[in-house]
């Protein structure tokens, strides 16, 4: 087993709603160590890079109106397998496919206001911290509860 790290970000109308603290708390409380957190308004440089394989998709405009519409909070999460983790929680993209008990089927209505985003694999979750975070941004520190997180 080893520990890997998950990029995640909560979107400009989870902001506006008024959910970042939920919605930090739901990952928190797994145990997931965070590594990094800053609030910002993506350029539009920076959201190109973030989105660059839905280039071309009949949604790829609005994605990054949307995206660069107003502050969100950028994140890096430490855990065990963090990604399956991460996405379990956030649920399936379309709020009406997700399951009860995720982010966006309890929050959210419609796919293109979806809340939050999370990365689909390690590898995209290094490229995308990198648009976000210098190296010297992403902290290392032991947290208290980590034996009773893991087991040894
Ligand atoms: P994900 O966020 O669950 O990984 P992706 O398929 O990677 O989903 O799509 C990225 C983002 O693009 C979605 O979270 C959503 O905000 C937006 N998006 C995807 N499909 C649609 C669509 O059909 N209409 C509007 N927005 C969409
Ligand atoms: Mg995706």
């Amino acid at each position: 087993m080893s520990y890997d790290l998950e990029f995640v970000m909560i979107k400009p109308d989870a902001v506006q709603r008024g959910l970042v603290g939920e919605i930090v708390q739901r990952f928190e409380k797994t145990g997931m160590k965070l590594l990094a957190m800053k609030f910002l308004i993506p350029s539009i440089e920076q959201a190109k890079k973030h989105y660059a394989v839905h280039e071309g998709r009949p949604f790829y405009e609005g994605l990054l109106k949307y995206i660069t519409s107003g502050p969100v909070v950028a994140m890096v999460w430490e855990g065990i397998n963090p990604v399956q983790h991460v996405r379990n929680i956030v649920g399936a993209t379309n709020p009406l496919e997700a399951d009860p008990g995720t982010i966006r089927r309890d929050f959210a209505m419609t796919i293109g206001r979806n809340l939050v985003h999370a990365a689909d694999s390690l590898e995209n979750a290094k490229y995308e911290m990198s648009i976000y975070f210098s190296d010297e941004e992403i902290f290392s520190y032991k947290k208290i509860d980590e034996e009773w997180v893991y087991e040894e």
